[in-house]
């Protein structure tokens, strides 16, 4: 079975991160998306409209993911890629060259972004705060 795992804070989910959810499940067989927590977003310096839970109750329903699991530190993916036995990494390549190291333990995978979307443009279009 060939597994693939990429990470993210997937907030506001939109049609971008399904895009890239489909592409990254069509490279293997088993999908594990790493879920930035509440504390790991503060350190990415991200401020997010929906919590923990209700962002990881959106990606587990989504038909390519079969494994949400927390993300909460930068060093955590190579322990991630060894214990999950993982063949490919993939991210957008928003990132691109960022998690080239990863080579030595999976293949790195940066897929092109879909162009126009993201959550931070829905929350200014929008106003939305969180009471
Ligand atoms: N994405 C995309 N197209 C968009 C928006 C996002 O392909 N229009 C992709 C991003 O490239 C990323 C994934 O969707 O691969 C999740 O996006 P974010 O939630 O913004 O992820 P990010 O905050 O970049 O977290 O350790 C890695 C980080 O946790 C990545």
């Amino acid at each position: 079975m060939k597994k693939i795992i990429t990470y993210g804070t997937f907030d506001l989910l939109h049609y971008g991160h399904i895009n890239l959810l489909k592409r990254a499940k069509e490279l293997g067989d088993y999908l594990i998306v790493g879920l930035s927590t509440e504390e790991f977003n503060q350190i990415k310096g991200k401020k997010c409209y929906f919590t923990y839970e209700e962002r990881k109750k959106l990606i587990e329903s989504i038909r390519y993911v079969d494994l949400v699991i927390p993300e909460v530190s930068w060093e955590q993916k190579i322990n991630d890629i060894i214990n999950f036995q993982v063949n490919v990494f993939v991210i957008g390549d928003d990132w691109k060259g960022k998690f080239d190291y990863l080579e030595d333990y999976c293949e790195v995978v940066y897929l092109p972004r879909t162009p126009e979307i993201s959550s931070t443009k829905i929350k200014n279009e929008l106003g939305l705060i969180r009471d």
